[in-house]
């Protein structure tokens, strides 16, 4: 790399500020950048999501289950990013951007990836990573459509949504779930999403797979602010006032390679055992009590337990309806529950339930037909649903930063339990009680 410009990206990376919101941050949205390739079986979703399911033979007879914050992102145009090069990434990597790199091994979900963080490494600042209380940054203008249901006006009361009227106008973007500072504003439509090298090589690689087209546009690393991100596009940016439901994936949400480096080293967090606290007081056991901590591993296999995601497949991390946004489905667990939450996010309109269920169907095709799929643990990857008062609705899946490459010659099916050593995620059997979810609605 040329000395000036290294020194400028030296420059770039340790002595700027970032400025606050200047409100260009929004960016133009406007087209869809991807076509849907949408498969017709028949003319209605419902039939077409269950015909579809059987004839691959997905969908058990009996349509039974099977199978086992507050981001104070500090929203800034993209107008002092630069696009990076694997030139400057390589020179960089050994210098002092190296522990900046280690810092922002987030996905979009804010998932810590494998490669970038050990055990020992994993901070312990509850404070930044908690989630329930969810600020809305990039809102559309405020609504009051006045047919909040009860429950939702009760989540109205538990979440802030801090941003002046003004702001909101101008922005568009929502994090719902993940670590705390994940992400900035990009523009025309983009979003930066903090780096992680594992998350760029998925996006990478999904370029040349036929699931390319439900990922958001990914193009490539930039530097702001003396830190690197993954533009990618803004899936909320085209649509106006949009609502958004976001599922995490699988019927586990820690990597095998993460349950070994915790075998091997086990690290006690307190952050971990007081967010197990505020849920269950009487989930420690005697000793956790004692030590007043657990172990990551421990805290995920209880909040999978808990939540949907051991049962189900899946499980609802987050949604934004109205101005309203809500993370608190940590008890959200029964087929039962989570049809009434997509019943309520979707306001009871068919016409929504039946996009959603044709979106998910053509996922689901092309996830069997799909190279990367077949060769990925696919961990803490989220189906994001998005739609608004126009009866637009999109699926599209997000955050690869735990999606890990198998060794050479394995593949899973996303449909076995998992054992220890098979790799497999439950991926499929959460589509298809996602389906089944959004059939039953349809069936109303
Ligand atoms: C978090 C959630 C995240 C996980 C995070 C947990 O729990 O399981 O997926 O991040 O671990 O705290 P919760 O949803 O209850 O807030 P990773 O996916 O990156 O492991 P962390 O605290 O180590 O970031």
């Amino acid at each position: 790399m040329p000395k000036e410009r290294r020194r400028s990206l030296r420059e770039a990376v340790f002595s700027r500020l970032s400025p606050i919101c200047d409100g260009s941050g929004k960016g133009g949205g406007g087209e869809h950048e991807r076509n849907f390739s949408s498969t017709e079986i028949c003319d209605d979703p419902t039939q077409m999501a269950e015909q579809y399911s059987r004839q691959a033979g997905f969908l058990p007879d009996s349509g039974a289950v099977r199978g086992c914050f507050v981001p104070q992102v500090t929203i800034t145009s993209d107008e002092d990013s630069r696009e990076i090069t694997q030139e400057d990434l390589e020179e960089e990597v050994n210098g002092r951007l190296r522990r900046k790199l280690s810092n922002s091994s987030l996905s979009s979900n804010g998932s810590s990836t494998a490669f970038d963080e050990s055990e020992d490494d994993i901070l312990s600042d509850n404070e930044s990573k908690s989630k329930g209380i969810v600020t809305l940054e990039h809102l559309g203008d405020s609504v009051d459509t006045g047919e909040q249901t009860n429950a939702w006006w009760k989540l109205k009361t538990i979440v802030h949504c801090p941003l002046v009227a003004s702001q909101r106008k101008r922005l568009s973007w929502v994090q719902l779930a993940g670590h705390k500072g994940s992400f900035k504003a990009g523009d025309k439509g983009s979003i930066l999403k903090k780096f992680s090298e594992n998350e760029k090589q998925c996006f990478e690689r999904l370029k040349e797979d036929a699931l390319n087209s439900f990922v958001p546009v990914y193009s490539g690393v930039v530097e702001r602010d003396g830190e690197l991100f993954l533009k990618m596009k803004d899936l909320l940016a085209s649509f106006d006032m949009p609502n958004v439901m976001d599922c995490k994936m699988g019927v586990r949400t820690y990597l095998e390679d993460e349950l070994v480096r915790a075998r091997v080293k086990p690290k006690l967090r307190r952050d971990l055992y007081k967010k197990m606290l505020e849920v269950d007081s009487e989930a420690p056991t005697a000793e956790e009590q004692k030590q007043q901590a657990v172990t990551k591993p421990r805290y995920m296999q209880w909040r999978e337990s808990l939540s949907s995601t051991n049962n189900l497949g899946f499980r609802i991390e987050g949604i934004k309806r109205g101005e309203t946004c809500n993370t608190d489905f940590k008890r959200t667990r029964s087929m039962e529950d989570v049809t009434q939450v997509f019943k309520d996010f979707v306001g009871g309109n068919k016409n929504i339930i039946n996009s959603y269920i044709t979106r998910l169907v053509d996922i689901k095709q092309v996830l069997t037909t799909s190279e990367f799929f077949k060769k990925h643990e696919v961990i803490g990857s989220s189906l994001l649903f998005i739609h608004n008062h126009t009866e637009r609705a999109e699926i599209w899946l997000i955050d690869f930063g735990k999606t890990t490459p198998l060794p050479d010659g394995q593949t899973v099916d996303h449909y076995r339990p998992w054992e220890e050593g098979n790799r497999e995620d439950g991926y499929l059997l959460g589509l298809d009680n996602l389906l089944q979810t959004l059939t039953s609605l349809a069936r109303e």
